[in-house]
């Protein structure tokens, strides 16, 4: 199968230019201005007035995690499914090590929800909550095996907690293997004794989950982990960065030549404090880190994309209905599951308030979304680029469309909208992953199991740094 896309303007992070591309089976064959005259097609795509991107790359997805007793609603083949439709065509999830468990159990339970479900190409990052000898030893199997990430928490104690000690020591396992830790850093042990307090008096709505989470427990957490790994030698990326606090942690340590990289995502762009009131509306909006104050926040967390101090900007999707799931912490807001969805609307926010509003430039947007994903996290230019070779997870984007956000037309399986009723400019019109059309204007027309395990090599930090 040939497919040829025509008169559109292909944008990737290094620049934007009139050119057709040629799709021949899974992979990118040709590009170039009037391949129309010169080459055979069985289809012909018309990109007239639209972009040509390669497909977003979202790198932190939780399908089907447990938390607090109850499980993210999405999974492989609902989640995927609504990341097609926002122009994502690949994924990185977390599978889980629980307590007391081999990372191989999580790695093969994680195996297991994909593996013939997934409408689109994934990889797998590996939570850790037991470091041990073993688990340790078993990092530099799993790095084999393409899967050379692994976050640690220093948030939730119990449950997914490690201490500095644990932190340290998989941060110098991975100077051996070549991996990469991730943190979720946030000062857990801190927040719950704050937690406790304000339940204790009597202050138990959603707000207080933002209240006892204080920026400075982030940029501490943040700092901490950042020096732990300079102690180690070992390059360390900080998932969902949310706050001024740790945004100076990453900042400082890039210009002392550390390799710090960080991520932010839409909800810590576009989302506030404010959306944790109102009563117990606000479990709609509950996630770790919080949602925080918009000044001076959202701002610098722009300026922190357009700087390069936060190379990505992922979605940390984490669906729970707002019936039956989040209404599990009426009375008491530590018992709300912690997560917002997200994975269908991260490309069309970041090119309506990062493009349109002038915020950053198309070929950043790209950079963010798809390019800098694929190369800090080994894809690279399989995935993330418009090159000859290249897979053919490509996107015809209509810059101009608008759209209503809405959980009665979202594709997410879940029973809100962080966005509802947000009109956003920009849309995709058609969405290939691996040179076959998973949507073309709004129509699913992907195939439950289409999507392959992503077998992803260390990067070179050092370089990307
Ligand atoms: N934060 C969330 O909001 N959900 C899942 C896990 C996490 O760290
Ligand atoms: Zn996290
Ligand atoms: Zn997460």
């Amino acid at each position: 199968m040939r497919t040829l896309i025509t008169n559109g303007t292909i944008v990737t992070a290094d620049g934007s230019f009139a050119a057709d591309v040629l799709v021949d089976g899974e992979t990118i064959a040709a590009i170039g201005a009037g391949l129309a005259g010169m080459v055979q097609s069985d289809e012909t795509i018309d990109a007239t007035g639209r972009y040509v991107i390669p497909g977003g790359i979202d790198v932190h997805t939780h399908m089907e995690l447990p938390f607090g007793g109850t499980f993210a609603k999405d999974t492989f083949e609902t989640g995927t499914r609504a990341a097609a439709f926002g122009g994502t065509t690949s994924i990185v999830d977390f599978a889980v090590q629980s307590k007391g468990q081999a990372l191989r159990t999580g790695l093969d339970a994680w195996h297991a929800k994909a593996e013939g479900n997934a409408v689109l190409d994934y990889g797998f990052h590996m939570i850790m909550s037991d470091v041990n000898d073993d688990s340790l030893a078993e990092m530099d199997q799993l790095v084999t095996e393409g899967v050379p990430d692994f976050k640690l928490f220093t948030a939730y104690p119990g449950v997914f907690y490690s201490d500095d000690a644990a932190i340290f020591r998989a941060m110098q396992q991975t100077t051996k293997n070549g991996g990469l830790i991730l943190m979720h850093a946030e000062n857990g042990p801190a927040i719950d004794v704050v937690a406790a307090q304000l339940v204790a008096e009597g202050k138990t709505d959603p707000y207080y989950h933002g209240i006892a989470r204080f920026p400075v427990f982030e940029g501490e957490a943040t700092n901490r982990v950042i020096r732990l790994a300079e102690a180690a030698g070992a390059p360390v990326y900080i998932v969902h960065l949310s706050v001024i606090d740790a945004l100076t942690a990453v900042r400082e340590a890039r210009d002392r030549g550390t390799q710090a990289f960080a991520e932010t995502c839409p909800q810590y762009l576009f989302l506030s404090l404010d959306d944790l009131g109102g009563g117990f509306n606000g479990a709609k909006f509950i996630c770790s880190p919080p949602l925080r104050d918009k000044d001076p926040n959202w701002e610098q967390l722009w300026t922190g994309l357009r700087k390069n101090d936060l190379q990505v900007v992922s979605t940390d999707h984490c669906p729970f209905d707002f019936h039956g799931q989040k209404e599990m912490g009426r009375g008491d807001f530590r018992k709300i599951p912690n997560g917002l969805p997200g994975v269908e609307d991260r490309v069309d926010l970041l090119h309506d308030g990062g493009v349109v509003a002038g915020r950053i430039s198309r070929e950043r947007w790209v950079e963010i979304v798809s390019t800098e994903p694929a190369k800090l996290f080994g894809m690279y230019p399989k995935k993330g680029a418009i090159a000859v070779g290249s897979d053919a997870d490509l996107v015809v984007y209509d810059p101009d469309r608008v759209r209503t956000i809405s959980a009665t037309t979202h594709h997410m399986d879940v029973d809100y909208s962080c966005y509802e009723g947000r009109a956003i400019q920009g849309g995709s019109d058609i969405v290939m992953s691996r040179g076959s059309v998973v949507v073309r204007n709004g129509v699913f027309t992907g195939r439950k199991g289409h999507g392959r395990f992503i077998r992803r090599a260390p990067a070179d930090y050092a370089r990307l740094a």
